[in-house]
């Protein structure tokens, strides 16, 4: 309930004449009914029944003049003549509340919301953590919620050559029009030759249709939609657990999907039987997501082994893979390294999607700077898919932003700043790394149970799943202040070596005292 303390009705209807400064006469139309009445900061009170309206105004010195009386007088004169006064179309309203109020009754104008059925939404699993860390004034806290790089002082990180490629930018003097729908071409053009490798048979025969998105996020909901348009009732077939938007991004494009086996807690691992035989059981022509490095938040890679299994079943069932490419460079340090899978199956001649990010491994987050890519078997389908993609781009954002597009352009395509670009990665994917190793080390350590905590070191990637249940994750905010997610991913690229120690702590107690 909203108390209609000043009624902004500006625009309805014409405006009436000014009697003086701060009290004013607006001609109001309201339900075809038209009145006269006054704008005032605190609220009204209606005498009950007697037609007569009685005003707060702004301010005290007016009500205490002569003139601001005459023209109350005056108003509802007018209210009167044209028999509004207290039966006027905001008493008729049930919008309206009456208190009683000693002997006359106050109407306090209170309305209800348009949008009263609307309930509170929950905080992000992911992205409230930082909201939730940010309130917290403890001087231990750590944040290790979402994963976004930190220095080892714990400050963000912006890379040197994304400096050097946005000096370039500002010394061209580069405008800021509009971007066709799919993007900037010269991005377009860089972003399939880093996933795929500029000499790759999908890039040579033009197969793939590339269309710039916002981000991971903005490319996956692109694919959604278009999943969803062309290929109605298909499946989408998602890893349990998965990147918790993962679920969201195909509810809201309305994909049905279900899970396949991923992790298997037991042994801390991939449940790759289960993964095989999910994927075989769904029907045929689904989509199957696929983490391509660093799976998000397990951080358990299948080996290159494996990966040949499940290209070899998704080709048997007639299924669509799917990537998700949210770490190229960042879970080895190696670009090429980190699109080995996708490259596979693009490899045996497959059609497949892959979504790219350069959150992650430019650090440009906030850039929201990322592409679809749909690798078709012609280059005429990859044409008429690049259309559509535009399609459904156009009314959801009509084209996406510049900056990030060039920065990306300009380091790929620059020899000198891609070369210290790939430098620049290794360095973060090793001190990921280091304090990988640090906080395996601490645990060992300090914990003398027996329990083997070698798990972390096999995980790769910017995230370690600690297997804490969510009690415990919560034992490890409320009394460690260390945020996390409460499915018990932590994300070491936001500790630093000198709070491994504290994490070790604050893992073993939430571990051993809490069930
Ligand atoms: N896909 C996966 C697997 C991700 O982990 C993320 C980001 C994205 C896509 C999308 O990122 P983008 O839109 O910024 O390109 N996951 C983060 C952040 C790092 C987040 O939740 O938005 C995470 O903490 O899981």
């Amino acid at each position: 309930m909203a108390v209609v303390a000043s009624f902004g009705v500006h625009g309805c209807g014409g405006a009436g004449a000014s009697h003086r400064g701060g009290a004013q006469t607006e001609t109001v139309t309201d339900g075809g009914l038209s009145m006269r009445w006054y704008r005032m900061m605190w609220c009204r009170w209606w005498l009950h029944g007697g037609g007569i309206c009685l005003m707060m105004s702004e301010a005290w010195s007016e009500i205490q003049s002569v003139r601001w009386w005459v023209s109350i007088f005056n108003l509802v004169k007018a209210n009167s003549m044209l028999g509004t006064s207290n039966h006027s179309t905001f008493l008729a309203k049930d919008s309206i509340r009456a208190k009683s109020f000693t002997r006359a009754s106050m109407n306090v104008a209170v309305k209800v919301s348009r949008f009263n059925d609307i309930t509170m939404a929950p905080p992000d699993p992911i992205l409230g953590v930082s909201e939730a860390f940010r309130a917290d004034t403890h001087e231990m806290k750590l944040n290790l919620g979402v994963g976004a790089y930190r220095t080892e002082d714990l400050q963000p990180y912006v890379l040197s050559v994304v400096k050097k490629a946005e000096t370039l930018m500002l010394d061209r003097g580069e405008n800021k029009e509009y971007l066709p729908i799919e993007g900037l071409d010269a991005f377009n053009k860089a972003t399939a030759e880093l996933l795929f490798g500029a000499d790759n048979a999908v890039i040579q025969q033009q197969r793939v249709a590339t269309v710039q998105g916002l981000s991971g996020t903005g490319s996956l909901r692109l694919a959604a939609v278009l999943i969803e348009r062309y290929f109605p009732g298909s499946k989408v077939l998602i890893s349990s657990p998965t990147w918790g938007n993962h679920k969201n991004i195909f509810n809201d494009a309305r994909v049905p999907w279900s899970e396949y086996r991923y992790y298997d807690p037991k042994t801390v691992g991939l449940d790759f039987d289960g993964m095989i035989a999910d994927i075989k059981a769904a029907p045929e022509g689904s989509f199957v997501l696929l983490h391509g490095c660093a799976h998000n938040p397990t951080g358990i890679d299948p080996t290159s082994e494996q990966w040949e299994t499940i290209a070899d079943v998704i080709q048997e069932k007639n299924h669509i893979p799917f990537f998700d490419v949210a770490y190229q460079g960042f879970a080895s340090g190696s670009l090429d390294e980190d699109a080995s899978s996708v490259r596979l199956f693009a490899a045996r001649g497959m059609e497949l999607l892959i979504a790219q990010s350069y959150s992650k491994n430019l650090g440009l987050y906030a850039e929201r700077i990322g592409a679809i890519n749909i690798v078709c078997s012609s280059s005429d389908a990859a044409q008429r898919v690049k259309s559509q993609l535009k399609r459904i781009a156009r009314p959801m954002y009509s084209n996406p932003p510049i900056h990030g597009a060039r920065i990306v352009a300009n380091v790929v395509g620059n020899p000198d700043l891609f070369n210290e670009w790939k430098e620049e990665m290794e360095l973060m994917a090793g001190r990921i790394k280091s304090v990988r190793k640090k906080l395996y080390d601490s645990l060992s350590a300090k914990d003398n149970s027996g329990k083997d905590w070698s798990f972390i070191l096999k995980q790769i990637g910017m995230f370690s799943f600690t297997g804490l249940n969510k009690a415990q994750s919560d034992n490890m905010t409320n009394k460690w202040h260390v945020y996390m997610t409460k499915d018990g991913r932590i994300s070491l690229a936001g500790l630093s070596s000198a709070k491994c120690e504290y994490l070790a702590d604050a893992i073993i107690d939430s571990y051993h005292n809490i069930s």
